[in-house]
């Protein structure tokens, strides 16, 4: 069973995260997602609108999503392949090259973001909503 993981916040969830998930599920099997925990969402500076437990059980209805963990830190992604028997770690473009250094371990996928949305559009748009 070829297994594939990926990490990311995935607040409020829209079509360039089920791009991804989509994507990274038909490298493999078996797709393992790991969600930033509110606590490390506030060490990248950012501030989710759900929760970790919401983001989780909204991810784990996702069809491609086989297993969803939490991600406390930046460094556990090589304890995290090694764990889970990953064959290969997919991630965005914007991270194109931050994660070469697990080329040792499995094969480094970065793939194209889908263009023209985000969640920090999603949440300026909803503001300049009730702002008119
Ligand atoms: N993404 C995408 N297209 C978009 C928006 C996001 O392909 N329009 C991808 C990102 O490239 C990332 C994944 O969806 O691979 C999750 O995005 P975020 O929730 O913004 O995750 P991020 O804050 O980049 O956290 O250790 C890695 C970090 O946890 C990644």
């Amino acid at each position: 069973m070829k297994k594939v993981i990926t990490y990311g916040t995935f607040d409020l969830l829209h079509t360039g995260h089920i791009n991804i998930l989509r994507r990274a599920k038909q490298l493999g099997d078996y797709l393992v997602v790991a969600i930033s925990s509110d606590e490390f969402n506030a060490e990248k500076g950012k501030k989710a609108y759900y929760s970790f437990e919401q983001r989780k059980a909204i991810l784990e209805a996702i069809r491609y999503v086989d297993e969803v963990i939490p991600e406390h830190n930046w460094e556990q992604k090589i304890k995290d392949v090694k764990d889970h028997d990953i064959d290969v770690f997919v991630m965005g473009d914007d991270w194109k090259g931050e994660f070469d250094f697990l080329n040792d371990l499995c094969e480094v996928v970065y793939l194209p973001r889908t263009v023209g949305i985000s969640t920090t559009q999603i949440k300026k748009d909803l503001n300049n909503a009730n702002n008119l």
